[in-house]
């Protein structure tokens, strides 16, 4: 940790961003080329918007260079794909919706012999602004198997 937080001195003493009064967690979170781990290489590749809001992010998982994680950030929505075998095939995506309260409803899919089946949808459901219902869907071979509560939290 405290190599990894050397180099991001490093790395901003360098760098020309910087501007009078940000501290190093905002400089750090503006960075558009990150090198996560550490070993000189560039890990993570983020863009944003023109008013500084994070618009994408891309991961190289397993530092061969290559991208195999991608996350849109979206009004409302955010979704990720990714490689999670590293084939160069993305196989997994996940779409997650929010409103102002928060997640109303996640869904994950996976490439499953060419084909995206949904694996799992998770929902959010409130009632006023006291009770939150997570609500949790299982999927094989795109038939529901399981349907169940998962917590109920009462403020
Ligand atoms: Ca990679
Ligand atoms: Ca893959």
């Amino acid at each position: 940790m405290t190599k990894i937080f050397f180099l991001l001195l490093v790395v901003l003493a360098f760098s020309s961003f910087g501007q009078a009064g940000e501290t190093l967690t905002d400089l750090s979170s503006k960075l558009a080329n990150v090198d996560t781990d550490g070993d000189g290489k560039t890990d993570l590749w983020r863009s944003f918007s023109p008013t500084g809001d994070l618009k994408e992010a891309k991961y190289d998982l397993n530092g061969d260079g290559k991208e195999d994680k991608w996350v849109l950030y979206g009004v409302g929505n955010t979704r990720k794909e990714a490689d999670t075998n590293f084939d160069g095939v993305k196989d997994e995506r996940e779409t997650k919706l929010y409103n102002d309260d928060g997640m109303i409803k996640s869904t994950l899919e996976k490439l499953n012999q060419n084909k995206w089946e949904v694996v799992e949808e998770v929902e959010v459901k409130r009632s006023g602004q006291k009770a939150q219902k997570f609500l949790v869907k299982k999927f094989s071979a795109g038939k529901l198997i399981e349907e169940k509560l998962l917590d109920t939290i009462i403020d």
